[in-house]
C-alpha cells in the first residue's frame, strides 16, 4: 500500500490516540520552537511579577499578544491534530468548536490553592503545553488517573460524578492514594515546550504542589464538551 502525504496526519493522530488510551497520555516532544517558548516564558514571568509573584491566569487568547499562544488555537495544524485525535479516540465526528483556552501561572502562596485538586475536565481532549516548570523544590508534576470513567451520555450523570469527587472527603482519599502511590495514577514530569495530550473528561487529574518561589505555568486547550447541547446545562448556567 502506498501512503499519501495527506494520510500522515491522520496516522499520527490515531497513534497518539492509541498512546493516550494505553498509557494515559501522549507527548510530542519539543513541539514549540525555542524563540516562541522564550517569548511565552518572558510573558509569564512578567505577569507573575505584576501579580506580586503570585498566582495569575488568562482565559482565552486575546490577552496573549506577542506569544505563540495568541494564535495556536486557530492554526490549522494544531486544530486538525486535536480533531484527528478526538476522532480516532472517540469514533465520533469532531465538533466544529473553538478551544476553551487557559494559561495558568502558579507561584507564591496561590500555588498551593491551585494544586492537588483532583477533577475531570468538561471537555473530552486536553492539550497541554508547559511553559515553565519548577526546577527547584516541588516540581508540580501532572498526575493522571487514566481513563477511569466513560463519556457520560447525560449531563446529569456528569454532575453526579462531579459532586462525588469535588468534595473535601473524596479529595482527601485521592491525595492519600497518590501519596501512597496506590492504583494506576501516573505522575508526569513535563518539559516546557513539549505538547501533552490526555482524555481530560475521562481521567481524574491534577497537578502536584510546586515550590512557591518558582513558577509553574501551563497552557491548556480544552476541546469538545460532550454536553454542549444539554438543555439542563444551559438551564443551570442561566444568569
Ligand atoms: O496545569 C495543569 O497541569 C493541569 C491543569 C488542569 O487540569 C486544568 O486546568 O483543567
Ligand atoms: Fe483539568
Amino acid at each position: 500500500m502506498t501512503m499519501r502525504v495527506e494520510d500522515t496526519p491522520a496516522i499520527a493522530a490515531s497513534a497518539l490516540a492509541r498512546q493516550i488510551d494505553d498509557h494515559g497520555f501522549a507527548v510530542i516532544p519539543d513541539y514549540v520552537g525555542r524563540a516562541d517558548l522564550d517569548e511565552a516564558q518572558a510573558f509569564v514571568r512578567k505577569n507573575v511579577a505584576a501579580a506580586g509573584n503570585n498566582y495569575t491566569m488568562f482565559s482565552g487568547s486575546e490577552q496573549l499578544d506577542g506569544t505563540f499562544l495568541r494564535d495556536l488555537g486557530r492554526s490549522d495544524d494544531f486544530v486538525n491534530l486535536c480533531r484527528g485525535i478526538y476522532k480516532a479516540g472517540t469514533h465520533r465526528n469532531p465538533p466544529n468548536v473553538e478551544f476553551y483556552q487557559i494559561l495558568r501561572c502558579l507561584s507564591g502562596t496561590g500555588a498551593a490553592e491551585h494544586s492537588m485538586r483532583f477533577h475531570y475536565d468538561s471537555y473530552v481532549l486536553t492539550a497541554l503545553i508547559p511553559i515553565l516548570m519548577p526546577v527547584n523544590g516541588q516540581r508540580g508534576n501532572l498526575i493522571v488517573l487514566p481513563n477511569n470513567r466513560t463519556i457520560r451520555k447525560y449531563y446529569i450523570s456528569n454532575l453526579c460524578d462531579k459532586m462525588l469527587i469535588e468534595n473535601s472527603w473524596s479529595q482527601k482519599i485521592y491525595r492519600r492514594a497518590y501519596a501512597n502511590r496506590q492504583g494506576k495514577m501516573v505522575s508526569i514530569a513535563m518539559r516546557p515546550g513539549s505538547l501533552y495530550f490526555f482524555w481530560g473528561y475521562r481521567s481524574l487529574h491534577t497537578n502536584e504542589p510546586c515550590d512557591p518561589n518558582e513558577i509553574r505555568s501551563t497552557a491548556l486547550f480544552h476541546y469538545a464538551d460532550p454536553h454542549a447541547d444539554s438543555s439542563l446545562k444551559r438551564f443551570l448556567r442561566k444568569p
